[in-house]
């Protein structure tokens, strides 16, 4: 470590706080210059605490005043042993005391959005996960908990609404055109939870009565503009309230239920007990703005905030390293209220692969590579950098996997066990599972708890290989599954882990074959089932099966049963038969991107051009399921979508071999222009056969077509370009002007950008004229630049030089990070091949934005940061460039300790 950074914070090293502060009072006297925050806190020494000093922790406030009991007293301002800002009473009050603290600050010249901060001329918070000490000294941890009596007092003109937690007690009005709101919260909350709006904002209303007759007012808060695209995320709140209720009987606690959008944010959004605060895209849809994936992201946000209400706010964390105890736990929460949002088995299906694929895509990187860390972090020097795809996803498939094995009804005992023990209190990670364990006391994991608990502590993705043996005279096939860990930054060796393995078994011409284990009952043997693979090897021998040459296809991991990385060792042609008949959706999914998989890779790591075509045998497996009306239009397009260039680079990865993107690049886009040309007549019929019917409705059936009309559309267009025919752009360009909505208008656009069609030119053009006043629908324009393919040989380096000039673009700001994120983020991220560049211009624009990001906003610069995560597993010359553009961004004098955690990491030996 550095002299000067932010020393590591260990799990280990936790002690229960001293002091309590059941009460607080506020008050805010509003002005984006200089605010005034009074707050009055009731304290009390813990019994079991020692005599010892008050310790408030502060950042960046201006003290104006410190009583106790009324009285002055005692006190310094002084950093502790970890540079972080105190104020120190060494000798408070005896027993329960009053402290007054008196602060000034300036909100609008808060540009970290950590605290309060000024956006669009309103005042807004976040206070996870310590931003709450950037409005006042306080015990600023979550195991401190708190009734909250805030009073807001503002200008009556400018700031015409004032919203904070829980129900509002009284309003008036002031001298000098001011008012004042008193807001009262009766759930005790951690700081974290705290939040407060002030601003010119309009509502959509709507009343509601629960299951057990309590009255309710829900408010969505937007600027008065926006008051049409609040529909969604009210039907949104509105499901999920009637869906916790019904599923895990957890009813709403308050008399009032707030959404508030604001467009400065650096997160999703924040589930502030009773006040939730929303990035604008993650509230505001119409169909004429907003796509099917935006009104997914609205459903599924909504609700994860929501759900946090019990798990999260309800009960809550210790320490922030227990943060998966809410977050996984609500991830998961939230993947199953859109699954049964989406209704039909496929639909359903549609969504897992939607989730394993996103798991896939962020986590399991994270997981190999300098950022892995265990779903419970031993230790951290910036908490904000462990809101982790890790954390959030992988803690939801921990979650699962105790679904899984304890079973649905199991299961919701447990959440009731949980809530029993807990509510009103800041509990462990442990607390949970052993909850969960307690209400199954036969299960598997209650009676190996601790080693399931290894998916806790242990980082890095379990690597699972499947082999089997078949007797063909005796009709007995006998499975072989053995895992390992590869090491992880702190953890050299790992355990085994303990999953559950759903399987099923298919004939020759794939049938169901019965599930017989040695020695069990022949009779009612199921055709599915699920096995626990607790130790490095086990075997598992099923009999009873058919006699015969031909061994059964095992149908292994259904439903993606725990996150892992599966050898299956099976050949092209079994793949091809789970592809045909696996009744499982999702491995039938699987089975298709793995046999696409294997042949991009084996021309990714031959040396012979990079257009050898996919096989005829592939290519007719595609274009069965292409065609295959029996089928969900969703499950069609994302069989028929190519595993993306980060997934292709993560397996090159993991079979060590460097990653040259430029030819993952070039592999990929021949294999789309193969498929676009060899099925084009079926992506025409495809196309056709999808138009939308009637107005926009967000379901997800009609989701599905639209997203199978749009890949058609892509398809036709790159196909269309290649050949130089006019047709398929020609329609697509006429989408862009007329479509009926935004997932029309913008498919039909990306279709042409994807295509690198010339008509993509004046479509931008024509786009950006008809939105320029929507900033949603501008960031999705920046974004689809940045995320376009790089076209293949002589005129490469197109995408990069056109985001450097979109980063001078009138509409382009760093500031806001919605636009930062749709531009940069896109291209290193999401863009491999054009970041990637052996002339390393991507690697200078990266160091150039991030110095500049992290000067004002160091959350959002240490998310930029790592896109550069992974340099290890690049071939030259590109290895060499990104090792040097780090060092350079390390080197720099100012760098903020979030940005410096992550550098150091990305570094490490
Ligand atoms: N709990 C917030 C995330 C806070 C992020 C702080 N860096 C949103 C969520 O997970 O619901
Ligand atoms: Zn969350």
């Amino acid at each position: 470590m550095r002299e000067g950074t932010a020393p590591l914070i260990r799990r280990e090293a936790y002690t229960p706080p001293a002091y309590r502060i059941p009460a607080v009072e506020l008050v805010f006297d509003l002005d984006p210059a200089r605010t005034v925050v009074l707050s009055r806190l009731s304290i009390e020494r813990d019994a079991a605490a020692a005599a010892q000093p008050l310790r408030l922790v502060g950042e960046g406030l201006s003290l104006a005043r410190v009583l106790a009991n009324g009285q002055s007293v005692s006190f310094r301002v002084d950093k502790d042993e970890s540079g972080r800002e105190e104020l120190v009473i060494e000798q408070p009050p005896e027993g329960r005391f009053v402290l007054e603290i008196k602060v000034g600050l300036a909100p609008e010249k808060n540009t970290e959005l950590l605290g309060l901060y000024t956006s669009g001329g309103g005042f807004f918070t976040q206070c996870e996960a310590e931003g709450f000490r950037r409005i006042s000294y306080f015990l600023d941890r979550p195991d401190v908990m708190s009734v909250y009596t805030v009073t807001l007092r503002a200008d009556k003109a400018r700031y015409p609404v004032l919203l904070a937690n829980g129900n509002l007690q009284s309003q008036r009005e002031l001298d000098g055109g001011r008012h004042e709101a008193v807001w009262h919260d009766p759930h005790p909350k951690p700081s974290y939870l705290f939040a407060l709006v002030a601003a010119d904002l309009v509502a959509r209303e709507q009343r509601i009565r629960s299951r057990a007759g309590s009255e309710h007012l829900l408010q969505v808060w937007v600027r008065a503009g926006d008051l049409d695209k609040t529909e969604h995320a009210m039907r949104s709140l509105m499901a999920s309230i009637v869906w916790d209720e019904a599923r895990f009987g957890l009813p709403l606690d308050l008399e009032r239920f707030m959404i508030v959008a604001v467009s400065d944010f650096n997160m999703g959004a924040m589930e502030n007990k009773g006040l939730n605060i929303f990035n604008s895209k993650f509230v505001l849809a119409s169909p004429a703005t907003a796509t099917d994936i935006d009104y997914d992201g609205i459903e599924s946000v909504v609700a994860h905030e929501y759900f946090h209400n019990w798990t999260g706010n309800r009960v809550t964390c210790r320490d922030w390293f227990q943060l998966s105890l809410k977050e996984g736990l609500t991830v998961f929460r939230d993947q199953q209220f859109s699954m049964d949002m989406a209704g039909s088995p496929s639909a359903r299906a549609v969504r897992r692969i939607e989730d394993v694929r996103a798991l896939r895509q962020a986590q399991f990187p994270e997981d190999a590579g300098p950022m892995a860390h265990p779903v419970r972090p031993d230790a951290y020097q910036a908490i904000d950098n462990f809101y982790t795809a890790t954390v959030y996803e992988k803690g939801a498939e921990v979650v699962r996997m105790m679904h899984t094995l304890v079973g649905e009804a199991g299961f919701r005992a447990g959440m009731d066990l949980y809530f029993q023990r807990h509510d009103g209190q800041a509990v462990t990670c442990d607390d949970f599972a052993q909850a969960i364990a307690d209400a199954n006391p036969g299960s598997v994991l209650a009676k190996q708890l601790d080693t399931f608990k290894r998916w806790y502590a242990q980082a890095g993705t379990p690597r699972l290989e499947a082999r089997s043996t078949w007797e063909a005279e005796a009709g007995a096939w006998t499975l072989t599954l053995r895992q390992h860990g590869l090491p992880s930054p702190g953890q050299p060796e790992k355990q085994p882990w303990l999953l559950p393995l759903r399987l099923g078994l298919l004939d020759a011409a794939g049938q169901a074959l019965p599930l017989q284990l040695d020695g069990e009952d022949p009779a009612g043997a199921p055709t599915e089932r699920v096995l626990v693979l607790d130790d490095a090897e086990a075997h598992f021998r099923f009999v009873g099966l058919p006699a015969g040459p031909a061994a059964p296809v095992p149908s292994l991991l259904r439903g993606f049963s725990a996150p892992v990385l599966l050898d299956d060792g099976l050949d092209a042609a079994q793949r091809l038969l789970l592809l045909r008949h696996d009744p499982d959706a999702f491995k039938r999914w699987e089975a298709g991107q793995q046999l696409l998989q294997a042949e991009l890779m084996a021309r990714v790591r031959a040396d012979g051009p990079a257009a050898t075509p996919l096989s005829a045998g592939l290519v007719q497996a595609l274009a069965a399921v292409l065609r295959d009306a029996g089928l969900s239009p969703a499950f069609r397009a994302l069989a028929l979508s190519l595993p993306s260039e980060g997934l292709l680079a993560d397996a090159l990865a993991a079979e060590g071999t460097p990653l040259d993107p430029q030819r993952v690049h070039a592999v990929r886009e021949s294999a789309r222009q193969q498929l676009a040309a060899e099925l084009a007549s079926d992506w025409a019929e495809a196309f056709e056969a999808h138009p939308d019917r009637g107005g926009y409705r967000p379901d997800a059936e009609s989701m599905g077509r639209r997203a199978l009309a749009n890949l058609a559309l892509a398809m036709l267009c790159l196909d269309a370009t290649r050949r130089g025919d006019p047709v398929w752009p020609g329609r697509a360009y006429q989408r862009v002007k007329d479509g009926k909505h935004m997932s029309e208008r913008f498919g039909a656009l990306s279709a042409l950008v994807h295509a690198q069609a010339e008509l993509a030119g004046p479509a931008l053009e024509r786009f950006h004229a008809l939105f320029r006043d929507e900033a949603l629908v501008i960031d999705k324009w920046f974004a689809l630049q940045a995320a376009a393919p790089e076209p293949l040989g002589a005129q490469a380096g197109s995408v990069f030089q056109r985001v450097r000039a979109l980063c001078l673009h009138p509409d382009f700001t760093l500031k806001n990070p919605n636009r930062a994120r749709s531009l940069l983020f896109n291209l290193t991220v999401h863009n491999p091949a054009a970041f990637h560049r052996a002339d390393a211009a991507g690697y200078v624009l990266w160091g150039e934005k991030l110095a500049e990001i992290d000067a004002f906003n160091p959350k959002l610069a240490a998310r930029f940061a790592r896109a550069m995560d992974r340099w290890r597993i690049l071939a030259e010359p590109y290895r060499s460039a990104a090792l040097e553009a780090l060092q350079r961004a390390a080197a720099r004098s100012e760098v903020s300790d979030d940005l410096r955690e992550i550098l150091d990491r990305a570094l490490a030996d």
